[in-house]
C-alpha cells in the first residue's frame, strides 16, 4: 500500500481515516494532530509553561516528544513509585529521553526517598483497595502532580491520556451511570477553583495504536511492559470490549468519545457535581474537602506519628 501523500510505501494504515501514510508523513500527521487538539479544546497557549507527567511508556514519552517538536516548553514529571520490577527500568526510559534532547528538563518525585515508603508498602499499611494498590496509586500521583504544578509555577499539567483511555473511563462510568464522574470528564480541567492545578489531555482524540505507532516510526525507546498491577484491570477489560466494536465497525471508539464531547458542549451532562467546600490541608494547603489533613497526608500521618 502506497503512502496517501507521496510514493513511499505506507507504513501505517488508519481504517477509522480511510488514511495509509509513510514514515515520513505518518509523524508529521500525528504532530498536527495533536496541535489541532490543543487550539481546539484551548489546551494552552504557544507561551505556556508545560509540564507533562510521564511514566516511561509510549504515551507520556510520545506526548513530551511532540510537544518538544512543536517548540513549547515542556518538563517532563517522574513519579517513582518505587514498584519492584517496573519504576527502575521505567525512570531509566525517561533518563535516557531527556538526555538525548538538549533542554528537555524533568523533575522527579521518589516516594521512597520524599516519604519513607514506596507505594507498595504505604498500600499494604493501609490496606485500601482490596490487595491492588491502585487506589492508594492515584491518590498520590494526583497529589505529586497537582504540588509540583503549582510549585513550579507551570501553566499547565499534560498526561497522555489517548482515546481509548478515556472511551475506556466513559464506558465504565456509563455502565454504572455515575453522572457526577461523567459531567467531570472532558479534554481540560481548568484551574477553576484555588489551589488546582489546570489539567489537560492533548492526545484525547488519537486511539492508542495511533500514540503506539508514533512512538515506534520516531524511535522512541518507551517500557514495554505494564505496572504489574494493571492486569486485569476493569478499564483493560472495557479497552478489550471497545476495540472488538471497533474491529467491526472502524471509528466506533471515535464516534462513543467524540460524540460524547459534542454531546457535553450542547449541554447535555451539564448536571454540574456539587461543588463541595474545600479547606486547605493544615500539613500540604493543597485543597480538601473536610478540615484537617488532606487523604494523601493522612497516608503517611499512622507512620510519623
Ligand atoms: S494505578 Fe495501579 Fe497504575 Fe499505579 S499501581 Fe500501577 S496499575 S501505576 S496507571
Ligand atoms: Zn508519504
Ligand atoms: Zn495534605
Amino acid at each position: 500500500m502506497k503512502c496517501r501523500k507521496c510514493d513511499r510505501r505506507a507504513v501505517f494504515n488508519m481504517r477509522r481515516h480511510k488514511l495509509a501514510l509513510c514514515e515520513v508523513h505518518y509523524p508529521e500527521w500525528f504532530i498536527a494532530q495533536t496541535e489541532r487538539a490543543i487550539e481546539k479544546y484551548h489546551m494552552f497557549a504557544p507561551d505556556a509553561r508545560v509540564l507533562v507527567a510521564v511514566s516511561g511508556g509510549k504515551d507520556s514519552l510520545a506526548l513530551w516528544d511532540v510537544l518538544l517538536k512543536l517548540g513549547y516548553q515542556a518538563d517532563g514529571l517522574y513519579i517513582d513509585l518505587g514498584i519492584e520490577g517496573y519504576s527502575t527500568p521505567s525512570r531509566e526510559k525517561v533518563e535516557r529521553f531527556a538526555a538525548q534532547r538538549p533542554g528537555a528538563e524533568f523533575v522527579v518525585v521518589d516516594l521512597k526517598a520524599e516519604y519513607g515508603e514506596s507505594l507498595p508498602e504505604v498500600a499494604q499499611r493501609v490496606r485500601r483497595g482490596r490487595g491492588k494498590p491502585c487506589s492508594v496509586c492515584g491518590l498520590i500521583k494526583r497529589h505529586a502532580m497537582n504540588r509540583v504544578t503549582l510549585e513550579g509555577d507551570y501553566t499547565v499539567l499534560a498526561t497522555g491520556h489517548n482515546l481509548d483511555d478515556e472511551a475506556a473511563v466513559l464506558f465504565g462510568n456509563v455502565l454504572h451511570w455515575q453522572t457526577g464522574y461523567i459531567a467531570r470528564q472532558a479534554p481540560v480541567l481548568p484551574a477553576d477553583r484555588e489551589g488546582f492545578a489546570r489539567k489537560v489531555k492533548p492526545f484525547c482524540r488519537l486511539y492508542e495504536r495511533e500514540t503506539a505507532a508514533y512512538a515506534l516510526i520516531s524511535g522512541i525507546d518507551y517500557i514495554y511492559d505494564e505496572c504489574p498491577y494493571a492486569v486485569g484491570a476493569t478499564s483493560i477489560r472495557h479497552k478489550d470490549v471497545l476495540n472488538r466494536m471497533e474491529e467491526e465497525s472502524p471509528g466506533a471508539k471515535a464516534h462513543f468519545y467524540l460524540g460524547f464531547l459534542r454531546a457535553r458542549k450542547a449541554g447535555f451532562f451539564c448536571e454540574q457535581a456539587e461543588e463541595t467546600e474545600l479547606h486547605p490541608c493544615t500539613n500540604c494547603g493543597q485543597p480538601t474537602s473536610a478540615p484537617g489533613l488532606c487523604a494523601f497526608c493522612r497516608l503517611w500521618k499512622t507512620t510519623n506519628g
